[in-house]
């Protein structure tokens, strides 16, 4: 049955391309399937241990999801560390995945940087907690951004390995499904998962250099859109993105080693549900003086109402906490049944 999982980590400064690369798309697959969003707090304790205020980031990742139109009553809405499943299961999944898989991740090398020694062991196995985020409900779609592409490879190797290290005895226990892997169809327990990262901007760029992706841990504020910028810094912030001189193609081909136009007509599209090439049509021939006062306004139409959400929602925090209390209650049913049936497929007493 499909279900959805995805999940963003409680670390500040939530992001335009958190919003358009995962929650803007969580939106719109509520109405398709039955789906889990969860604020992964766990792993925000791997690239920084300690949090002056984790709790609150948490309510506000949560405030931001329910801001945005996600329905916690008909889906589940919860925090990670609330249902101990999850680290249940990357414990396993520890064991199954290789470390030589756990070093290729390019995320580790970024974020470990040149004292990979003294990065935490957490950082390391970042992907296998993932895994078993998705897996943990056998979730078979994961809404993300391009940059997690890589993490959910990781995480098909992960259940295939499992379903064939196991395969006997899933087949043993009656726990097991028919699954489609490529042209193959196999008695496996974790579905093969398929991350769903497509869309005109699959990877939002920092507005201050059109190769480097937009993120939460930038230094410079100018590089990106946060969900909490009012209008008049959102519009502050495109006149000042970064650009070239030249005005925008009539064809998105001519976008290709022009990194900042295309992030910005790839966000103008993103933020209109249109393709790259229906903004060209609309503003090809422009120069950025006329494009950039469109697509703030743009961005303050889609952003305003759902940061004035979030302030609304963030000043009842036992609101948020019940939601979430709730969702980790239902989250934690779902959860118990696969922990205890991989518990009995490996063995454990
Ligand atoms: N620039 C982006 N474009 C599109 N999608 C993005 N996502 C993140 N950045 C972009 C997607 O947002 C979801 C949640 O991300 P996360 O909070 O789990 O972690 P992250 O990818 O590490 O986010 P940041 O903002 O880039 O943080 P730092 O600075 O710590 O590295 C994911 O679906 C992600 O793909």
């Amino acid at each position: 049955k499909p279900l959805v999982f995805s999940g963003v980590q409680p670390t500040g400064n939530l992001h335009l391309g958190n919003y358009l690369g995962a929650i803007r798309k969580f939106v719109v697959l509520q109405d398709q399937m039955d789906c889990l969003f969860c604020v992964v707090d766990l792993h925000a304790l791997t690239a920084q241990l300690v949090h002056e205020d984790l709790k609150d980031q948490t309510r506000e990742i949560a405030a931001a999801y329910l801001a945005a139109g996600i329905d916690p009553e008909k889906h589940i809405v919860f925090n990670q560390a609330a249902v101990p499943g999850h680290a249940q299961l990357a414990w396993i999944f520890n064991c199954v995945a290789r470390i030589g898989w756990m070093n290729r991740m390019t995320q580790f090398k970024d974020k470990a940087g040149k004292d990979r020694e003294n990065a935490s062991l957490g950082l390391l196995a970042y992907p296998s907690l993932m895994a078993a985020d998705i897996l943990l409900y056998r979730a078979t779609h994961v809404p993300v951004g391009d940059d997690q592409k890589q993490h959910l490879e990781l995480t098909r190797d992960i259940a295939q390995k499992f379903n064939i290290d196991f395969s006997a005895r899933i087949a043993a226990s009656g726990h097991g499904v028919e699954l489609t892997n490529g042209d193959e169809v196999i008695n496996g327990y974790f579905p093969m998962a398929e991350p769903l990262i497509e869309g005109p901007a699959p990877r939002i760029m920092s507005l201050r250099d059109g190769r480097k992706k937009m993120s939460k841990s930038d230094p410079s504020d100018l590089s990106r859109i946060n969900l909490t910028d009012d209008a008049e810094t959102i519009t502050r912030k495109i006149r000042k993105a970064k650009t070239d001189p030249e005005p925008l193609p009539e064809s998105v081909d001519q976008l290709e080693e022009r990194p900042e136009a295309r992030n910005l007509v790839g966000i103008y599209a993103a933020l209109s549900d249109r393709t790259a090439q229906r903004v060209l049509d609309e503003f090809g021939g422009q120069p950025f003086s006329t494009f950039k006062p469109a697509l703030a306004e743009l961005a303050v139409s889609v952003l305003e109402p759902i940061n004035a959400e979030m302030r609304r929602l963030k000043a009842d925090p036992g609101h948020i906490d019940a939601v979430l209390k709730d969702g980790a209650e239902r989250a934690n049913v779902r959860a118990q049944q696969t922990i205890s049936e991989v518990n009995e497929i490996i063995g454990l007493l």
